[in-house]
């Protein structure tokens, strides 16, 4: 597993509720989602990581789901092209952070392709492409050419017979250790057939969507049954709250952009 030195986030801006959500969970707080939001980036600093603080960006109240616009690399750094109409221009209010840190070392996703970076589950050389709602064909192929020339193998998981995950990492994330948290939904995939699985239970489902830093697994505070599993297979954890970003259907994720040491 990587080892991660530095993350970029995004404080939610005061717009943060008019993000896009299917509204299961009833409005988010924005206020609240800042508070959450420290806790979230004291967890990382927890974990070891340097934290690059964005400044909130009202005009797109998803952009504290940093996850999104770009998918980052040891060798390069990947702008994507959003589905998301509201989210499109993301991508070039987070470009000057990508390249105060990647230089030149920064390819992109054209249009007609689309992709966003919750669709992307990277495990060690090899890269999970989720065809979902937000990413195509087209984009999941350019993709694939890019990552291969920097020297990663990629594979196709589809989604999209599973219209209520928003993307790929929603349901399943990879936890170093050979390991998958994921749902049931996606339990049978052929492509996961070499991984061990823990599978949350259907109440917990929230939780198939969290991250590896280093030591230790950043999960969703009050999803019990995962937390305890996840400490019974022998990872560390953490929890930091999350039923802000829920509320958005973001999940811990998205959140953050975790870079590691750079091989430029
Ligand atoms: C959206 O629908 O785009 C946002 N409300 C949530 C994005 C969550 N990002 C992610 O899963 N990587």
């Amino acid at each position: 597993m990587y080892k991660f030195e530095r993350a970029i986030v995004r404080t939610p801006a005061d717009s943060f509720a008019e993000g896009i959500t299917p509204g299961l969970y009833g409005k988010a707080d924005p206020e609240l989602a800042k508070v959450q939001h420290n806790k979230y980036i004291q967890a990382l600093r927890q974990c070891g990581l340097e934290v690059i603080v964005l400044e909130p960006d009202n005009e797109f109240p998803d952009s504290c789901f940093v996850e999104d616009p770009v998918i980052v690399t040891d060798r390069v750094a990947i702008l994507t092209n959003f589905h998301a109409p509201t989210r499109k221009g993301e991508v070039d209010r987070i470009l000057l952070t990508i390249e105060n840190i990647y230089g030149s070392h920064i390819e992109r996703i054209e249009g007609p392709g689309t992709v966003e970076g919750g669709d992307i589950c990277q495990v060690e050389n090899h890269f999970f492409i989720g065809l979902s709602q937000r990413t195509n064909e087209e984009g999941a192929c350019q993709l694939g050419a890019i990552l291969k020339k920097y020297g990663f193998t990629s594979s196709i998981i589809s989604i999209r017979a599973l219209p209520e995950i928003l993307h790929l990492k929603t349901c399943m994330s990879y936890i170093g250790e050979n390991t998958f948290i994921l749902q049931k939904a996606i339990l049978k995939e052929s492509e996961l057939a070499p991984f061990n699985k823990i599978v949350v239970p259907d109440n917990e489902g929230y939780a198939s969507n969290c991250i590896r830093v280093n030591d230790t697994v950043i999960l969703p505070e009050g999803f019990d049954e995962t937390i305890k599993q996840t400490r019974a297979a022998g990872f560390n954890v953490l929890e930091t709250p999350m039923s802000e970003f829920m509320k958005q259907d973001g999940g811990l994720s998205c959140l953050s952009l975790r870079i590691p040491k750079l091989n430029l």
